[in-house]
């Protein structure tokens, strides 16, 4: 099977309320390996690249606000050709209110913005947003 990688943020909820650790752990343990990994505080500029399919939307300004309140983890995840669906699935749903419990978000979370990680959603999107946050790893 070929190794595949995906892009996860660790937002800023996570590294406040102390969860980056149990996030990496549970991606760790669920047999994925972490190739990239970087603390930094994200600008507005990067997010509107990161997030360029969001910045119309509604939700957006609060989006950003809270995305650039402090620092995030971000980092690169090697798994097998899915792993992208993967780690979307440890994610759970987008509203943590929905979301199921063994997640992360099901887990750990309760609020629709403040929902502790990104992950990619595909590997185009993987591809996209690796260039944009770890430029050498290409
Ligand atoms: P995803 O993170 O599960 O891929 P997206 O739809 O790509 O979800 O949204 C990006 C992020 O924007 C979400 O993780 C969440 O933090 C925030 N968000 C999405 N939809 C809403 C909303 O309706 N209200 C507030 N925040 C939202
Ligand atoms: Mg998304």
């Amino acid at each position: 099977m070929d190794v595949k990688k995906t892009f996860i943020i660790c937002k800023p909820d996570a590294v406040e309320r102390g969860y980056v650790g149990e996030i990496l752990s549970r991606v760790e343990r669920k047999g994925l390996r972490i190739v990239a990994a970087e603390l930094r505080t994200l600008t507005g500029e990067t997010l509107s690249e990161h997030y360029a399919e969001h910045v119309d939307k509604p939700f957006y300004s609060d989006l950003v606000s809270f995305m650039t309140r402090g620092p995030v983890l971000v980092a690169v995840v090697e798994g097998p050709d899915d792993v992208v669906k993967v780690l979307r699935t440890m994610m759970g749903a987008t509203n943590p209110t929905e979301a199921l419990p063994g997640t992360i978000r099901g887990d750990l979370a309760t609020e629709m913005t403040e929902n502790l990680i990104h992950g990619s959603d595909s590997d185009e999107s993987a591809d996209r947003e690796i260039k944009i946050f770890f430029p050498d790893l290409f």
